[in-house]
């Protein structure tokens, strides 16, 4: 089957793994998740994420991958290791430490700006969670900065990988929740604005915003829920 990723909007972690199958080229598919609906639909709870949460990637084989960072390191082991190094190598050891950062501590930074989002009105709970958030993501925007002094690339290796396509889909939450101006960090700001004029990232938000794209020619189109789970042979 087509491999198939599952996407959250608004604003998901999910536009990571879109980035990186623009970047390798290969066919795949889209189902998309409006993450504010709720309940999510019972299947998509049953067959593909029990923890109802994006990103999901069904692989060719039909097996279901959650996390983001198996789904991002299965892609960077695509297509010789396009997006990534092969594992034993000092390339995928950096790889992983820099994937691993990001996902939990940098993810983590902007957990209190998520609650105060989703929280029915109480301004008052609301300031308390924006102004921890602002600190935390304050502090790892600094760290990521500090990094971006010295690398090309996120991870410090020669190339673009996987994690670039992750910072492009988190680091944009400081902005996204008005608590942060990117540009008091310079060398993140600079790396932001570089993958934003990656072809693949424009694609991806313009998946995102639900516009119509042209892609590098992988993209197969966006197909539903039900084809999906018929095609998992799932009862
Ligand atoms: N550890 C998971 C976290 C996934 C996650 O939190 N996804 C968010 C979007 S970034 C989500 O689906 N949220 C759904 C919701 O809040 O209802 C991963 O890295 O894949």
């Amino acid at each position: 089957m087509t491999p198939t990723l599952f996407y959250g909007v608004p604003e998901g972690c999910s536009l990571a793994s879109i980035v990186a199958l623009e970047w390798l080229g290969a066919p795949y598919a889209l189902s998309r998740i409006v993450m504010m609906e709720h309940p999510w639909p019972a299947d998509y709870t049953r067959h593909i994420h029990p923890l109802n949460l994006t990103p999901a990637y069904v692989t060719s084989e039909g097996a279901v991958l959650t996390q983001s960072l198996a789904i991002l390191l299965h892609l960077a082991a695509r297509q010789s290791h396009q997006l990534g190094y092969p594992e034993g190598t000092p390339g995928h050891d950096r790889l992983t430490e820099t994937l691993a950062y990001l996902n939990t501590d940098f993810f983590a930074a902007f957990a209190p700006l998520w609650t105060a989002y989703e929280m029915e009105a109480d301004p008052r709970r609301q300031q308390v969670l924006r102004d921890l958030g602002r600190a935390q993501a304050a502090a790892a925007c600094q760290h990521v900065d500090g990094l971006l002094v010295t690398r090309e690339w996120m991870d410090g290796g020669p190339k673009k990988t996987v994690a670039d396509a992750y910072l492009a889909a988190v680091a944009r939450w400081a902005e996204y929740h008005g608590v942060l101006q990117v540009e008091a960090y310079p060398h993140l700001h600079a790396h932001l604005a570089k993958l934003r004029a990656d072809p693949a990232v424009a694609f991806s938000h313009a998946i995102e915003r639900g516009e119509p794209v042209t892609g590098a020619g992988g993209f197969q189109g966006h197909v539903a829920l039900a084809n999906v789970v018929a095609q998992l042979g799932a009862g």
